[in-house]
This record gives C-alpha cells, sequence and structure tokens, in this order.
C-alpha cells in the first residue's frame, strides 16, 4: 500500500478512535465487574457426542489458528481493509480503492486551483481584475466531468448492490446463527437441525481449574471460541441470523458483511467463502454489557471435512436426510396401500365381519347389565 492510502487510512482510523471513545469510554471496565458465569451458556447441545477438552469429535480435530491461513486477527502496524475471501468482497475492496484514489486526485485538484487563485490572482499579482462572468466552454465542462465521475463511481457501486442483494441459489447451504446476552448459536436447519453453542474462551488465569481456556491453536484472545461456526468453503451457503434477546450483529470483516441480528426477523445473506480458513468477527451491535465478549469464529472447511463434521456433530448430509425421508415416504405408503387392500377385502365380505362385531355388542350389554 503507498503512501496515499495510508494517509487516507490514518485520517479513518483517528475519526473513528475519537468516536469510539466518545461513545463507550467505560465499557470494560464496566464488563469487568460483571461475573462471567451470567454469560457462560450450556456448553454443548444435549444431542451432540460430548467434545474433548480441545473441542474435538470423532473424526473432526478443530483447525489449528497457529497454522492455518488465518484471517480478522489483529497484526503490527495493520492499517489497511482485512484480505477478502469472497467474490463481493473483493469486488467491494478493489471500488473502495478505486475511489478513495479518485477523491484524492479531486482534493489535490481543488487544493491546486485554490494555490493557483491566490498567488496569481491576489492584489498585488493581478491589480485590474478581469470582468469576465460567463464562459460556455468551462461552464459545459465543469457539468459534464463531474456528472462522468459520478456515472463511473454509480455503475460498479450498484451493480455491487445487486450482487449483494441476489438469493442464494436453491441449493445452498443454509446456517441459522442467533444472538443471545452475549454468545452466539448456530443452527444447521439442512443437517438434521442441530445446535452449535459458542462463548468466548477465557484466558488461562481466568477459569476455574479443569475448565478449558484459550490456547494459540484456538486464536487470539477475545476473538477465539469454544465452538466455531463450521462452514464448507467453496460452496454457497445461505446464512440467516436473528437475535433471542436484543439486537446483536454478526460481522465477518473478511467475508465483507455486517448483518444486524434482530429478535422476530430473520436477515439473510448469500455468501461464498473461497479459501479454507479460520475467519473471526465480533458482535457489531452494542448489545449490553459483555457485548465486547461475543467474539465469532467462522471455520471454513473443504466440503468432504465439512461433511465429516457435521458426522461428528450427530447431524446428516441433506443427501442422506432425502434418503431417509424417501424410504419413509415409501414405507407410509406401502401402509396405506396395505390399509386400502383390507379395507377393500373387509368391504367385499360384510357378513364375516358383522358376526364379531354384533358378539362384542352382546358382550358390552352384559358388562353393563352386570354392573
Ligand atoms: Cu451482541
Amino acid at each position: 500500500m503507498n503512501i496515499l492510502n495510508k494517509i487516507l487510512a490514518i485520517c479513518g482510523l483517528l475519526m473513528l478512535t475519537v468516536s469510539a471513545q466518545a461513545a463507550a469510554p467505560q465499557a470494560p471496565a464496566v464488563a469487568a465487574d460483571v461475573p462471567a458465569v451470567a454469560s457462560e451458556a450450556p456448553a454443548a447441545d444435549s444431542a451432540a457426542p460430548t467434545a474433548a477438552s480441545d473441542g474435538s469429535l470423532p473424526g473432526y480435530t478443530p483447525m489449528d489458528a497457529t497454522t492455518a491461513e488465518v484471517v480478522g486477527k489483529p497484526h503490527d502496524k495493520g492499517l489497511d481493509y482485512q484480505q477478502q475471501y469472497t467474490d463481493n468482497g473483493q469486488t467491494a475492496y478493489e471500488i473502495s480503492y478505486w475511489v478513495n484514489w479518485l477523491i484524492a486526485a479531486i482534493s489535490i485538484f481543488v487544493l491546486a486551483l485554490l494555490f493557483w487563485v491566490i498567488i496569481r490572482f491576489n492584489r498585488r499579482a493581478n491589480p485590474v481584475p478581469s470582468k469576465t462572468t460567463h464562459n460556455t466552454f468551462i461552464e459545459v465542462v465543469w457539468t459534464l466531468v463531474p456528472v462522468l465521475i459520478l456515472l463511473a463511481i454509480a455503475y460498479p457501486s450498484l451493480n455491487l448492490l445487486a450482487k449483494q442483494f441476489k438469493p442464494a441459489p436453491e441449493n445452498a447451504v443454509t446456517i441459522k446463527a442467533t444472538g443471545y446476552q452475549w454468545y452466539w448459536t448456530y443452527t444447521y436447519p439442512d443437517h438434521g437441525g442441530f445446535e452449535i453453542v459458542s462463548n468466548m474462551l477465557k484466558e488461562e488465569g481466568d477459569v476455574a481449574k479443569g475448565e478449558r481456556f484459550r490456547t494459540d491453536a484456538d486464536g487470539p484472545n477475545q476473538l477465539a471460541v469454544d465452538n466455531r461456526m463450521v462452514v464448507p468453503a467453496g460452496v454457497p451457503i445461505r446464512f440467516q441470523t436473528t437475535a433471542a434477546d436484543v439486537i446483536h450483529s454478526f460481522a465477518v470483516p473478511s467475508l465483507w458483511f455486517k448483518l444486524d441480528s434482530v429478535p422476530g426477523r430473520l436477515n439473510e445473506k448469500a455468501l461464498t467463502i473461497n479459501k479454507p480458513g479460520l475467519y473471526y468477527g465480533q458482535c457489531s451491535e452494542l448489545c449490553g454489557v459483555r457485548h465486547g465478549y461475543m467474539p465469532i469464529t467462522v471455520e471454513a472447511l473443504p466440503p468432504a471435512e465439512f461433511a465429516a463434521w457435521v458426522k461428528a456433530q450427530g447431524g446428516k448430509m441433506p443427501a442422506e436426510l432425502k434418503a431417509e425421508a424417501d424410504a419413509k415416504a415409501a414405507a407410509d405408503k406401502a401402509a396405506a396401500d396395505k390399509a386400502a387392500a383390507e379395507a377393500e377385502a373387509a368391504k367385499a365380505a360384510p357378513a364375516a365381519d358383522a358376526a364379531p362385531a354384533a358378539t362384542d355388542n352382546a358382550e358390552a350389554a352384559d358388562a353393563a347389565a352386570t354392573n
């Protein structure tokens, strides 16, 4: 990244810092007073197989953050946007850079004009000013050029907007994130509907003896979680989010999105993650005292490994579920056919049925009389 982009990034950063300080000066102190236990959710779904202390399950080992492709964690001298791992993110990243360049060029041009006017046309240098009030050529230019510039920005922007609103294809994998005060749960409706509860991992000194704490393999401090949102890479995902209590916001900058999680609403977004890896994010809507302690870890796995993880969680792949549903439908149909055939047979021989029914009625009358 060159000097100009760095300057722009520093200005942006300064503005952000100022507004963040104004908005939440006390946040960490308040959060530290609150007993951490209050936010704890049950560690895992009861239907899922029991996880080992490092979160591993039979058939699945969590991706190691010290060796895997890791995005979204802070690093030294990081000023740029996070690297992008979706097609839309990549496009948006490029548009942003292009527009930043354009803004810089226009600013420099206007500044140069100002200096030129100050130096060339001050009272001393230009004692007799021109009385010119109109110049058709210049007026046409300063109207047309801005229009062309705006069109050049609008076309790719609207194109990107349209792509971002494009719904997920029919065969996309549905994953639903629900925000709670203060953790996330991830549900997999296409894979049997199991649910993962995801809490931030605490540091070694902050947990009771025997409790799981964060290691470098889990990820950075305050970003690592006990159970990650595992997704397939290179496959379209229909990501949905909602909340159970207050408004949260699911944000993963390296996947170029932030989607509000609103109680009673289901917000949806289509995305395809281009590469396996670990993607970190955080809740991005002030949602209470522990708002800063509900991070997001997305683990994108190659589809075969994702299938193994689903199995390890006690879930089933859509093809398996479909085969089961088909088999059940076939069995139900066979049973219904059999019942219909029996009814048909009964209708054909009504005398045979009538006799036992009469006996039953006689027995019932006898019983009533005795009582
Ligand atoms: Cu939140």
